[in-house]
C-alpha cells in the first residue's frame, strides 16, 4: 500500500515523504496524508531550493561589480591622491521587498518572475563626494568588457518631482560557476554624500504614515534638493580651486 501510493514519486523525494509521514502520524496517528499534499510540499521545497540559489547567484554577482568599484577606486586613489568614492553598501533584496515589486507589477512571487522582471534584486549604492567622480566612475565600470549596460537613469539630470537625485545603472555581468556561466543584473546607484542625506531623510517620509503637515514636509524637502544641488555644484568649484592653489 505504502510503495503503490509513493510509485510515481521520484526517489530522491522519498526521504522527504518518509519526514513529512512519520511526523504528521506523530501528532494525528489516524490521518491519512493525501498525496497531492506530499506533492505540494515537494514542490514548495523545490522552489523555496531554486529561490535560494537564485539569491546565491545575486551575491556572486554583487560581489563581483563592488570588486570592480573597490579596485577602480583604489587605483585612481593612488594615482589621484583622493578617493573618489567615500563609502560603498551592497544588499540583496529582502524576500517580502521582492514580493512587494513583484505584487506592485501585478505578478506572482515565482523564481522565473523575480529572474526575468526585477532589476534590482542586487544592489550596491555608491557614495561619492564630487559629482563629477559619479560620472567617471560610472565610465571606467560601463567601459569594462564584461559589462553590459542595460538601462541607465540619470536623476542627476534629470531629477524626480520631489527632488531625488542619483544615477542609477542596470549592469549584467557573467559569473563563472563550476559548470556554466551566468548573466546576472546588478542596479548601481551613484549619489553625493548631501544626495544620500536628503534620500534618506526623504525615504523616511515615504514609509512612514499619518506624519501631520507632510505636503509641507514634501516641499521643504523639493526646495532643499535645490540647496543640495547648489552646494554640490560649489564644492567642486572649491575642490578645483584648492586643487589649482597647487599648480
Ligand atoms: P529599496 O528598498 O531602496 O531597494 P524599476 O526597478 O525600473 O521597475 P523603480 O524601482 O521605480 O522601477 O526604479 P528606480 O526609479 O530606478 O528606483 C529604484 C530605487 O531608487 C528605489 O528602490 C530607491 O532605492 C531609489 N529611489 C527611487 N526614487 C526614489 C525617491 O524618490 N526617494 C528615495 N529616497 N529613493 C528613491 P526601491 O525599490 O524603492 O526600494
Amino acid at each position: 500500500m505504502e510503495s503503490e501510493k509513493n510509485q510515481s514519486v521520484p526517489l530522491q523525494d522519498q526521504v522527504l515523504i518518509n519526514y513529512i509521514e512519520s511526523h504528521m502520524t506523530m501528532e494525528h496517528p489516524n490521518q491519512e496524508i493525501p498525496e497531492a499534499g506530499v506533492r505540494n510540499l515537494i514542490s514548495l521545497r523545490d522552489e523555496v531550493a531554486s529561490f535560494e540559489r537564485l539569491m546565491m547567484y545575486y551575491e556572486c554577482a554583487m560581489s563581483e561589480v563592488r570588486t570592480k568599484l573597490e579596485v577602480l577606486n583604489k587605483e585612481l586613489t593612488h594615482v589621484n591622491k583622493r578617493n573618489p568614492f567615500e563609502s560603498i553598501k551592497s544588499r540583496i533584496k529582502s524576500p517580502s521587498s521582492i514580493y512587494d515589486k513583484l505584487a506592485r507589477k501585478g505578478l506572482d512571487f515565482s523564481v522565473e518572475n523575480i529572474s526575468s522582471h526585477l532589476n534590482d534584486v542586487a544592489g550596491i549604492r555608491v557614495i561619492c563626494s564630487f559629482i563629477d567622480d559619479i560620472y567617471m566612475l560610472r565610465d571606467c565600470l560601463v567601459q569594462q568588457d564584461d559589462v553590459t549596460l542595460l538601462e541607465e537613469k540619470d536623476y542627476i539630470k534629470n531629477p524626480k518631482d520631489n527632488g531625488y537625485r542619483s544615477l542609477h545603472l542596470i549592469l549584467e555581468i557573467p559569473i563563472f560557476l563550476t559548470n556554466e556561466k551566468r548573466f546576472m543584473r546588478v542596479e548601481v546607484q551613484f549619489r553625493t554624500i548631501a544626495m544620500d542625506f536628503w534620500a534618506s531623510l526623504e525615504h523616511q517620509l515615504k514609509y512612514k504614515k499619518n506624519i501631520p503637515n507632510s505636503e509641507a514636509i514634501s516641499e521643504e524637502l523639493e526646495y532643499s534638493a535645490e540647496l543640495i544641488h547648489q552646494l554640490d555644484k560649489r564644492m567642486i568649484q572649491i575642490r578645483d580651486k584648492i586643487n589649482g592653489s597647487d599648480l
